[in-house]
């Protein structure tokens, strides 16, 4: 199965909830990538030798990596990393997530500043553009491990909203026209 998106509703309740809409309303594909969102499908079971993911690195230039586990049992800090990674954000590079097992939520804002909740589970390789308001939570699994890829030497920086004035921010404002 491709990658599900869907308007989020605006109830406070547990984060890791799917706080859809009643009734649901879907976010294609499409009007994800009209927000600089890119998306592949691939076999995580062979990550360690697939083409597929080889391929990418090398066209986009994906020369970092690293895996993260997110799991009270594995995250050094963990109540603590959670609170930052659901905190509005931005960072001045993209950021890309290869979800290798397990599953976790990538909220980001859209055009007109409301949220979108993007389901991602293994196999799914996300990035998200530089500049994009963003956020991230486990769901009710409290589990995702995944590979984190970045170009060059990785900046881990977020910069918390109101992040507007950010060289980031302005370009990625200036790419959606
Ligand atoms: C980060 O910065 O490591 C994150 O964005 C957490 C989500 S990775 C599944």
């Amino acid at each position: 199965m491709g990658l599900e998106a869907w308007f989020m509703d605006t109830s406070d309740e547990d984060q890791r909830k799917d706080h859809r809409m009643e009734p649901n309303q879907p976010a294609s594909l499409e009007e994800l990538g009209k927000l600089g969102v890119f998306y592949r499908k691939l076999d995580a079971d062979i990550y360690e030798s697939d083409p597929k993911l080889e391929e990418i690195r090398k066209d986009q230039g994906y020369s970092y990596m690293d895996i993260i586990t997110i799991h009270k049992d594995t995250l050094p800090n963990y109540e603590e990393k959670l609170k930052i990674f659901f905190t509005e954000h931005l960072h001045a590079d993209d950021e890309i997530r290869y979800v290798l097992d397990g599953q976790g939520y990538f909220d980001i804002r859209d055009q007109e500043d409301r949220w979108i909740r993007i389901a991602t589970s293994k196999g799914d390789l996300i990035s998200l553009p530089a500049g994009i308001y963003h956020r991230f939570t486990l769901d009710e699994t409290n589990y995702i491990k995944a590979m984190r890829l970045f170009v060059g030497e990785p900046v881990w920086k977020a910069d918390n909203r109101p992040a507007d004035d950010m060289d980031a921010r302005i370009k990625y404002i200036a790419s959606l026209h």
